[in-house]
């Protein structure tokens, strides 16, 4: 397992679930002086503006790029992959591709939340769903075709209403015919969703390729009374081998939170 921590590049969404929010370099020279392995980028879009090359940066703070969020793509544009209006799908399909290639460049998978969007009224669930899986085989066969993975994340009940359980989620993952996609466990979605996190992962292990690592209130991991202990033993247990990233509040602050993090990484999987 890699320990992560989540940089936003985004400020006009602070107080959002990421930690670092200083510019790319300050934030990579942070992860790194805290022991930090990876790094997840959630990003406005797929350039990083007046910033020397990511992969320079990287090489720099040894540090690699753990994943790409592509969650700006619906707050801060409105796109979903289960609009009603096809030209905001494709424009979805568009921004994600352009994600994903980013991502790549540096080997690291994008991850698909909130742009999954919701079914409503005038979009029952089983076309949404349908808009859903077929996005989904195009993005995993795209991820394919670059090397890399997308990482489809079942949200809790009040982000979207398609798939709030992970065991349902990588279900419908599993029924896709990509290779190109597998499942992320946002703890913190999970301790509202689920009735025993640790035994629906090892139920699912062989689709598992992230963890959003935070705690019941989505504080970083001790700042909360989610009880971690079961859950790591189940990730050492499956042999997890991926990132364990964390996408939390900056509660107290962004460098007490990452503190944090890493002390609770390294009490529950080193
Ligand atoms: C949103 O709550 C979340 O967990 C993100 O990782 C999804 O984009
Ligand atoms: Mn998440």
């Amino acid at each position: 397992m890699k320990s992560c921590i989540t940089i936003s590049l985004v400020p006009s969404l602070k107080g959002g679930p990421w930690i670092l929010w200083d510019n790319i370099e300050t934030s990579l020279r942070t992860a790194a002086e805290l022991g930090f392995e990876g790094v997840e980028l959630f990003t406005a879009g797929s350039t990083l503006e007046g910033s020397q090359p990511l992969d320079k940066l990287l090489l720099e703070y040894n540090l690699s790029l753990g994943a790409v969020g592509t969650g700006a793509g619906k707050v801060l544009h409105g796109l979903t992959l289960t609009d009603a209006d096809p030209s905001i799908r494709e424009k979805a399909l568009e921004f994600i591709k352009d994600i994903i290639r980013f991502g790549a460049e540096n080997k690291a998978p994008s991850i698909l939340g909130s742009m999954q969007g919701f079914f409503t009224k005038d979009m029952p669930r089983e076309t949404a769903t349908n808009f859903l899986r077929e996005s989904l085989e195009k993005l995993g066969d795209y991820s394919s075709s670059m090397g890399t993975l997308l990482i489809y994340e079942p949200l809790n009940r009040y982000e979207t209403n398609l798939f709030n359980q992970f065991g349902e989620a990588c279900d419908f993952v599993k029924s896709l015919d990509t290779d190109g996609v597998k499942v992320l466990a946002d703890l913190f979605h999970m301790n509202i969703e689920e009735t025993d996190i640790a035994s629906t992962i090892k139920d699912h292990a062989n689709i598992l390729g992230h963890v959003h690592f935070a705690d019941s209130n989505r504080r970083a991991v001790g700042f909360g009374h989610t009880n971690m202990e079961p859950i790591s033993q189940c990730l050492r247990q499956i042999k997890y081998k991926g990132y364990i990233s964390a996408e939390a509040f900056a509660w107290p602050d962004p460098l007490t939170a990452a503190q944090q993090t890493i002390n609770s990484y390294r009490k529950f999987f080193s």
